[in-house]
């Protein structure tokens, strides 16, 4: 896969992402830096959707570094409890970024709810590529499994302690990021990415 000049903008602040999306675009001849390295503000996320969200933070790195940039809008959807969080993932966890206010929040709202057992969620990520002609292309991608408390495993980040993807029996933080890495909603939209600049470049 080609991208012209080779250098592309992460345009993340989440370690974790950056971390995931670097392993991800290391098998290609692709310069990736994140939009922390290059002194990139944080947009704020104005959107009600992963795509718009996704799509407007590609644009501010685009248009910071005049560089092609690829954002990541992401989080865990859990039908159960209207499709929360969602979108607002991340703001569950508060200013702290304190995960286990989100995780308490989530067995809190589903105990309110008096549902118990297996519930079934999924994580969605949609990656944004803003080109520096201004034109965007984005790609969803999703992992369905269920949510498991107590929180489990030291790996990954966010809410990966409390989900188990089907066909598993540890939670995404309990795996080997590599395996996570290959099955993950971020993984499966990094491959439609790779289609896409494998039929455009
Ligand atoms: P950027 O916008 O700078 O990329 P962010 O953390 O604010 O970072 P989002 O707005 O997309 O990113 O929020 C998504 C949240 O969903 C993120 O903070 C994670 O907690 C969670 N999330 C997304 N992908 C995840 C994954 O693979 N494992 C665990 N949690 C994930």
């Amino acid at each position: 896969m080609k991208i012209a000049g080779g250098k592309l903008v992460i345009a993340s602040h989440n370690a974790g992402k950056v971390r995931e999306i670097g392993a991800l675009l290391s098998p290609f001849a692709i310069q990736a830096v994140s939009a922390g390295e290059l002194g990139i503000s944080e947009p704020e996320e104005t959107g009600t959707t992963f795509v718009e969200n996704a799509e407007l933070k590609a644009r501010h790195s685009m248009e910071a570094s005049n560089l092609p940039a690829l954002a990541d809008d992401s989080g865990l959807v859990i039908p159960a409890l209207g499709g929360d969080p969602g979108v607002y993932s991340a703001r569950w966890a508060g200013a702290g970024k304190d995960f286990s206010v989100a995780f308490s929040r989530i067995e809190r709202e589903l105990a309110a709810k008096n549902i118990s057992g297996k519930v079934a969620a999924y994580f969605a990520c949609v990656l944004s590529l803003c080109l520096p002609d201004g034109k965007i292309h984005s790609f969803e991608g999703r992992v369905d499994g269920t949510i498991t408390f107590p929180p489990s495993g030291g790996a990954g980040f966010g809410y990966d302690p409390i989900f188990t993807p089907d066909g598993y029996d540890v939670t995404f933080a309990g795996m080997d990021a590599n395996i996570k890495n290959s099955i993950s909603h971020r993984a499966h939209a990094f491959e439609q990415f790779v289609s896409f600049l494998e039929k455009n470049t």
